[in-house]
């Protein structure tokens, strides 16, 4: 098979990947294309945490007549037992004659082994077709399986000029309507919104997902000494939304109020007078939170940076200017001295949402593995 129509069928299955797109954290998005003489006979994709391998999605229903044919898929197959047998074992009964694969499985349990058990077999296996964006698509995985952490992407919204509010602090609304239905959708496909007491005081916010079907994240609040007002509406709705405290009040009593309507306390240690935001991911992680969409104000923004635990940025332009020296910019904390400081950023992507523009960057080097996003599964 010529590698045009490798990548032509590795990118339908990259297609097919992205409709598990905030249904399968913290599992992976998989996309598989089985195709026989030119003509593809099944697809499926991962479509929900737990359900069936995107795989055995695709093989699914075509017994005999997958004998012979390539199955090209975006992550390495598995070969461990999960919560679904393993995907090597469908491979074999069908008879799959060749297997295409995007990226390799950083999944310790995986990690090539799935690749040699088909090699073992006497299944050709090409591997690595369309890998960075078979990577890429599954920066989240990648990150949280490598480092047990959650991958955080932190957004805000600013005016030409630099500005997150008015001089008297008003922020409602700096980007138009559909620039904030992509921020829903974003909302949707993280496992966890994070904000600070801040913002939940100035706006009262629900952050939540106000999409037909979206999933609601995890609100995470970020309240040092929880001051935060029972009555908030984060905390009114805590019953039919998951809504973490992180605090660092240690007095039990005051946690009953929140308790009683439905939020968890975490309480972690303190640092700088704040919550420890390094320890905070540490413990989000073994909670089982893969990814953090961090809504924060310039406060939280300043110490998210400070403690690196940033590993993307959306940062929504607006064609509009607010001026006035006591305006409040995006990200607050000591700063740096001289330009040549500076965090370095790379863009990946400039989108328009009507008039606003969205640019898409990550950070260079919060990642353990070098390149901000976990690039690739070596880490290189
Ligand atoms: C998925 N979907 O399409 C593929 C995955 O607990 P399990 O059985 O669902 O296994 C999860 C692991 O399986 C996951 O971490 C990844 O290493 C591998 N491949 N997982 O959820 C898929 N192909
Ligand atoms: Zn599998």
């Amino acid at each position: 098979m010529s590698e045009t129509t490798d990548s032509f069928f590795m990118q339908r299955a990259l297609r097919l990947a992205a409709r598990g797109a905030g249904k399968v954290n913290p599992n992976p998005l998989v996309g598989a294309v089985v195709v026989k003489e030119g003509t593809v006979i099944g697809e499926g994709w991962h479509e929900r945490f737990g359900g069936p391998h995107a795989e055995r999605a695709a093989l699914a229903g075509l017994g005999a007549c997958a004998e012979g044919a390539t199955l090209y898929v975006t992550l390495e197959p598995c070969c461990h037992y999960g919560k679904t047998p393993p995907c090597t074992e469908a491979i074999l009964e069908h008879k799959i004659s060749r297997v295409v694969v995007g990226a390799p499985d950083p999944n310790p349990l995986v990690a090539g082994k799935g690749v040699r058990i088909l090699r073992e077999a006497g299944i050709t296996v090409t591997e690595d077709v369309l890998a960075q964006q078979c990577r890429e698509i599954n920066r989240i995985f990648f990150h949280y399986i490598r480092t047990k952490t959650p991958y955080v992407t932190m957004k805000y919204a600013m005016t030409m000029d630099g500005r997150t509010a008015t001089r008297v602090g008003h922020s409602r609304w700096i980007t138009g309507e559909p620039a904030r239905v992509r921020v829903h959708e974003d909302r949707g496909r993280h496992m966890a919104i994070m904000t600070g007491a801040g913002t939940i005081e100035a706006d009262d916010p629900m952050l939540n997902c106000r999409l037909p079907g979206g999933r609601q994240p995890v609100r995470l609040i970020c309240d040092t000494g929880l001051r935060t007002s029972v009555r908030a509406r984060v905390a009114e709705s805590a019953g039919e939304i998951p809504t973490w405290f992180l605090t660092c009040c240690r007095d039990h009593s005051r946690w009953e109020a929140y308790e009683k309507k439905g939020c968890r306390i975490l309480e972690l240690p303190e640092k700088d007078g704040r919550v420890d935001l390094a320890a905070a991911i540490k413990r989000l992680g073994e909670e089982g939170i893969d990814s953090i969409y961090l809504e924060g104000g310039s406060r939280l923004n300043g110490s998210a940076l400070e403690a690196q635990i940033v590993q993307e940025l959306h940062c929504y332009l607006a064609p509009k200017l607010f001026g006035g020296e006591e305006s409040r910019g995006p990200i607050g904390g000591a700063g740096v001295t001289f330009p040549d400081q500076a965090t370095a950023m790379k863009i990946t992507n400039i989108r328009h949402y009507g008039q606003d523009i969205l640019i898409e960057s990550v950070m260079e080097d919060t990642c353990p593995g070098g390149a901000g996003r976990c690039r690739t599964a070596e880490g290189k």
